[in-house]
């Protein structure tokens, strides 16, 4: 096999500009392409790198020896398939930084940890714990991957001790065996299936996170996933220490057969290891039966790596959650405003309609849902709706195919509301008579907005523009 002298970049955004950054400071030869003919970060490049621009060029492509695809890019382009046709490997920038990490690691005789996280709801709520919990342990951490810093920055952190990677399905879509001391899927529900067809296929991408993996937490609730996890562990035949974890409340008459499990013990829920009680629910900021289930993932994920449970516990008691993630905006009247923008899927959103309905009641929610559907079948939520929800919002490009979905339960007819806009849905929301507004779209925010932050950001200024 000839030896790597060059590379082909495929995207120009965050985790692009990081490969190609990287790939020159290592002295390789480098072309990016992209379909966009004016990439935002083209004014960034290092010097020497080739472009081309207003498409993913073939030509480029089969010049290099090797490609890194960024994750947003869908590797069914003819451009791309050709190029694999061809013999070149396609890698991930995330595959880039492993690799990186085992060579720097053999030839300075030590071993960097690394923790992989993967789901499709709660990775950055349990990749964010798990880094706070080894700062707390004292230890020199990277956090990295599809929470936002492309993984090959970690390599600049001196003296790394953790590296605690969020990935994504498209992330784990090209990687070279990951090797993680820890691997997990946190739960599965549809998302992305415009990219992976469907959710068989979606999974077959999620399930590379246990390759060669020396370590697996597995949350035992969801039988099938739990069934297809393990099925995966022992397909690599690593013999990974497996940690189960349940969200399943129990009282004194069930005994619990996870690692880590809740306890209801004089009318107090307690997060339990083995036989010990390791914190009370009512310590914790963060709230709703998920994020219980959340914490006892994060306990999971830094024992397998030695994290003292001391500092676990510490850091969860302090924690106040991250932005856009049913977060509590305001009281205006008598009704509450919550930030869920990051409710980017049908899981999620479902998870925000229990926690929320379970403290306001039934059909106390002014919903408001919509933008990018990719794929979602949206009959899976009115079960939900019909419970808890006083009346959906429905704004963006796909209400109508979300409308569809719902009337599955057809006595929802009454409570949908075409809003449109963002704006037209909290002014309609705010004059409802729901008790609490929550903003848990479902869906992607492209065709509105720039991204779930500033969604968020603008739901919260629409909120705050209400009182004036
Ligand atoms: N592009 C193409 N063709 C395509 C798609 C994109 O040429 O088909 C080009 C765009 O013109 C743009 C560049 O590729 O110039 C963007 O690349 P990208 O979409 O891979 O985005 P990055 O900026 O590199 O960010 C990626 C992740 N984005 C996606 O997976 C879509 C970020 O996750 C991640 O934080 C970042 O790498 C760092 O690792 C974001 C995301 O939305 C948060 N993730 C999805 C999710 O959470 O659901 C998976
Ligand atoms: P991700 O990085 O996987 O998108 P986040 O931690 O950012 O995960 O949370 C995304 C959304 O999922 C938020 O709306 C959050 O409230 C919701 N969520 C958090 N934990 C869970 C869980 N265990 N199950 C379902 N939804 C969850």
């Amino acid at each position: 096999m000839r030896a790597v002298q060059r590379y082909a970049v495929i995207g120009l955004g965050g985790s692009g500009l990081s490969a190609i950054n990287f790939l020159v400071e290592q002295g390789f030869d480098v072309v990016v392409t992209d379909e966009s003919s004016t990439p935002n970060l083209a004014c960034k490049l290092p010097k020497g790198v080739q472009t081309a621009f207003g498409g993913i060029d073939k030509q480029a492509l089969m010049s290099a020896d090797r490609i890194v695809i960024s994750p947003g890019v869908n590797p069914s382009h003819h451009a791309i398939q050709s190029a694999k046709k061809a013999g070149i490997e396609v890698i991930s920038d995330v595959a880039l930084f492993i690799e990186t990490l085992k060579q720097t690691d053999a030839s300075q005789g030590k071993h960097t940890p690394v923790v992989a996280i993967t789901g499709s709801n709660a990775k950055s709520t349990v990749t964010t714990l798990v880094a706070e919990m080894a700062k707390t342990a004292g230890k020199v951490v990277g956090v990295g991957g599809n929470i936002g810093t492309p993984a090959l920055e970690l390599l600049k952190i001196d003296n790394l001790e953790l590296a605690v990677l969020e990935l994504s399905s498209f992330q784990l879509e090209h990687l070279l065996d990951l090797g993680a001391s820890v691997a997990t899927i946190l739960n599965l529900s549809a998302d992305h299936l415009d990219r992976h067809g469907d959710m068989a296929g979606y999974l077959a991408e999620k399930l590379h996170v246990f390759e060669q993996a020396k370590a697996a937490v597995i949350c035992v609730d969801d039988v099938s996933l739990a069934m297809a996890c393990r099925d995966e562990l022992d397909k690599q035949d690593t013999q990974a220490r497996i940690i189960t974890t349940s969200g399943v409340i129990h009282d004194s008459q069930t005994t619990p057969k996870t690692d880590f499990y809740l306890a209801r013990q004089q009318g107090v829920i307690y997060l339990c290891h083995d036989n010990n009680r390791l914190i009370s629910a009512d310590e914790l900021q963060i709230k709703g039966s998920h994020n219980l289930l959340n914490v006892l993932s994060a306990f999971a994920l830094s024992l397998a790596v030695d994290i003292p449970i001391a500092a676990m516990v510490d850091t969860v008691r302090d924690f106040k959650g991250l932005p856009h993630r049913c977060e509590y905006v305001c009281k205006i009247g008598n009704k509450a405003y919550f930030n869920d923008s990051k409710g980017t899927n049908i899981g999620s959103t479902i998870a925000a309609i229990i926690g929320l309905g379970e403290v306001y009641g039934e059909r106390s929610l002014a919903l408001i849902l919509g933008g990018l559907a990719k794929g979602q079948d949206f009959s899976e939520i009115a079960p939900f709706v019909e419970q808890f929800v006083h009346s959906v919002y429905l704004i963006g490009q796909d209400a109508p195919s979300i409308r569809a979905g719902l009337l599955s339960v057809p006595s929802l007819q009454d409570r949908l509301v075409d809003a449109k806009t963002l704006q037209t849905a909290v002014q309609m929301a705010s004059q409802s008579d729901a008790t609490a507004v929550l903003l848990s779209p479902a869906c992607a925010s492209f065709d509105q907005f720039s991204g779930y932050a500033q969604r968020g950001e603008c739901f919260v200024k629409l909120v705050q523009d209400l009182s004036c």
